[in-house]
């Protein structure tokens, strides 16, 4: 048998990994600037009480920054790297467009099985609706640790992007065991490996990881540092459409802005910029955060765009944005 093509593995499967995708040079000027905005260096990481990685009682910092890589001129020339941008030209086709989806995270890993997308219910909502335009919308994640140093995995339920005209009973069980296993992550951030049927890829520095955003997922239990950039793309339709609006004006908690006119520039003479996409009112079945989650959201996004860290047992950091 072959070895199927990475868009093989992205239609099957919902992601591809495709190791060194950074250069060494790269993963170091990235996590310089990752150390600085955060203020989290990893020497801070070695041991417990040697400052803000682990603190006397080996509690972990983090400190993360939704739309921060188009909120941080230093993180731009990410987006139109130009080993990703082919990349992921190969897998959607030559007319992708960056999509306004980007995260900067360090000492977070998001322990819980959930979807990127705007309808997160398996088979429910447009973005399951592929009859009128392709759902080919990828986020990319780069992750710039080592595993030795880590023990970072994200795990991958393969297929779980992938409407399918007859919902078997044992998909919706499935569906349904994988959501009661998030709601673990809150008594134990190693609950999430118990799901029989994951994947799990140990990320190593440079690694990029492209995938389906409705594809479900969860990053492991962490006992060091990690360090991961996280963008966007997509072909333009609605679905893209839909995923822009999210974001940007459905998600007030994650607290997106307008683009800066100079990244807008850059990324119009790179061909990757969406000139105009429609505003809604109301997007069937969008996921939000439960009220409570959502006013903790908008604390610690505050909070991380001034630059605190938060101190917490290891990897129970959730954020589910
Ligand atoms: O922990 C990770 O690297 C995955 C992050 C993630 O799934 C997210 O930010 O939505
Ligand atoms: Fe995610």
């Amino acid at each position: 048998m072959s070895t199927p093509t990475m868009q093989e593995q992205l239609k099957n499967q919902g992601f591809v990994v495709i190791r060194q995708l950074l250069s060494n040079q790269e993963v170091d000027f990235y996590l310089n600037k990752l150390a600085e905005r955060s203020g989290i260096t990893k020497a801070n990481f070695k041991a417990p009480g040697a400052g803000r990685g682990f603190d006397q009682k080996g509690r972990q910092a983090s400190w993360n920054l939704p739309d921060g890589v188009s909120k941080s001129r230093d993180f731009w020339p990410l987006i139109y790297n130009e080993r990703l941008i082919s990349t992921v030209r190969e897998l959607l086709g030559p007319d992708i467009r960056f999509l306004q989806h980007t995260d900067l995270h360090v000492g977070l890993s998001a322990v819980a099985w959930h979807r990127d997308s705007v309808n997160r219910k398996f088979g429910l909502g447009p973005d399951w609706d592929e009859s009128q335009a392709p759902y080919k919308i990828v986020r990319v994640g780069l992750y710039l640790q080592s595993h030795a140093e880590s023990s970072f995995k994200l795990g991958f339920i393969k297929g779980s992007h992938r409407p399918e005209t007859n919902i078997t009973l044992g998909r919706r069980l499935s569906e349904t065991q994988i959501t009661w296993m998030g709601a673990l992550s809150y008594l134990s951030p190693k609950a999430q490996m118990w799901a029989a049927n994951a994947e799990w890829i140990a990320t190593e520095p440079g690694d990029g990881i492209i995938f389906d955003p409705r594809t479900l997922h969860s990053g492991s239990y962490i006992i060091g540092p990690k360090y991961s950039m996280f963008v966007a793309y997509s072909i333009e339709n609605v679905h893209f459409y839909h995923h822009q609006h999210y974001y940007r004006h459905l998600r007030p908690e994650l607290n997106y802005g307008d683009l800066d006119p100079e990244l807008i520039q850059t990324l119009k003479a790179q061909g990757l910029y969406l000139d105009q996409s429609p505003v809604y009112t109301h997007i069937e079945g969008a996921w939000t955060p439960a009220p409570m989650l959502k006013s903790l959201l908008a604390k610690r996004i505050k909070a991380g765009e001034q630059g605190v860290v938060r101190i917490c047992r290891p990897s129970i950091h959730r954020t589910k944005s």
